[in-house]
């Protein structure tokens, strides 16, 4: 990957790591897909389709990039599964101890756990938002803790760990399951009131693992396990609007884009979704007009509002 590009082809003075408000981490590693291969060429192929959207939001009516988005060096590790997920747990905790909102982009699933464990030693009372096809509950998978079929068998020991969208598990993860933190598919299709019943059981510290095969494969058929009946996009969106503006929403990754050379479009939902997302992150602070007219970016106030780390300083 080209270290010397910034994210969507943003100008230089929004991308430094010391003026950025948020960070994005490329994690380009597919080491236990089961089925589709190519999720390592998904940060590539999200940061291509990047550079080719309109970087003002309709909707909030704001541009979020001139809060700064730092684009870090892609995380490469991948001798084990295990290694790799140390290696994004390290990486993550730096960013968060910076004070930067950090965002991560996959990747296959496994990478979210090394991640949720830097948010979570990092966080009071973390919930993790998993939006996903599949419950990845499993509590190891063809010999390894770390495979994407387990990503979340962790958070769901050690966070208050949410999941919506799912459609596809297997029995044993039944076990694991807490009933009422649980949205499936074929339930939420029929309840007008799904968002306010998930939006119900999270705590205030919430943490997004987005999958993309939650998303309807026809609206993103690229991904490495595609599964009918799932999200479409305004949908998508309302929910998310809701969730960034009633809780505190500490970070987020994205991950299992497995581009297909035939179509782009996924690409730019994937794209668009890491836009949207940010917009509604900032949207008070990137709605205010003075960062401009005083010449840049304002001196960085914390961004995350119940870090342990500046609690310990406070004491
Ligand atoms: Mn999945």
């Amino acid at each position: 990957m080209n270290t010397l590009k910034t994210y969507a082809g943003i100008p230089r003075e929004y991308a430094s790591l010391d003026k950025s408000k948020i960070v994005l981490i490329p994690v380009p590693y597919d080491g236990t897909s089961t089925w589709g291969k190519g999720a390592d060429k998904g940060p590539e192929a999200f940061l291509e389709a990047s550079e080719n959207m309109e970087l003002y939001d309709i909707e909030t009516d704001t541009e979020v990039y001139k809060q700064g988005i730092h684009l870090t060096e892609a995380i490469t590790e991948n001798t084990s599964p295990k290694a790799m997920v140390d290696a994004v747990y390290a990486f993550t905790k730096k960013q968060i101890k910076r004070n930067k909102f950090v965002t991560l982009f996959g990747g296959e699933h496994s990478i979210s756990i090394g991640a949720i464990r830097a948010f979570n030693e990092s966080f009071d009372n973390i919930t993790v938002l998993q939006i996903d096809a599949h419950a990845d509950l499993r509590s190891s998978y063809e010999g390894t803790k770390y495979n994407h079929a387990c990503a979340m068998h962790e958070a769901n020991q050690n966070t208050n760990l949410v999941q919506v969208g799912i459609r596809s598990m297997d029995v044993s993860e039944k076990d694991f399951m807490i009933e009422e933190n649980v949205f499936f598919a074929h339930d939420m299709a029929s309840d007008d009131y799904w968002i306010d019943n998930v939006i119900n059981q999270l705590g205030d510290n919430v943490y997004i693992t987005f999958d993309l095969d939650a998303f309807d494969p026809s609206i993103l058929p690229a991904t490495g396990t595609p599964e009918p009946g799932g999200l479409f996009w305004y949908e998508t969106l309302d929910f998310l609007k809701q969730v960034f503006t009633e809780k505190n929403v500490i970070g987020f990754d994205i991950v299992e884009l497995c581009p297909n050379k035939y179509s782009k479009a996924s690409d730019f939902v994937a794209a668009k979704l890491y836009y949207k997302m940010l917009s509604y992150k900032f949207y008070d602070v990137a709605s205010e007009p003075t960062d401009e007219e005083e010449g840049g970016l304002k001196e960085k106030e914390g961004t995350n509002k119940v870090l342990k780390f500046q609690k310990e300083k406070d004491v």
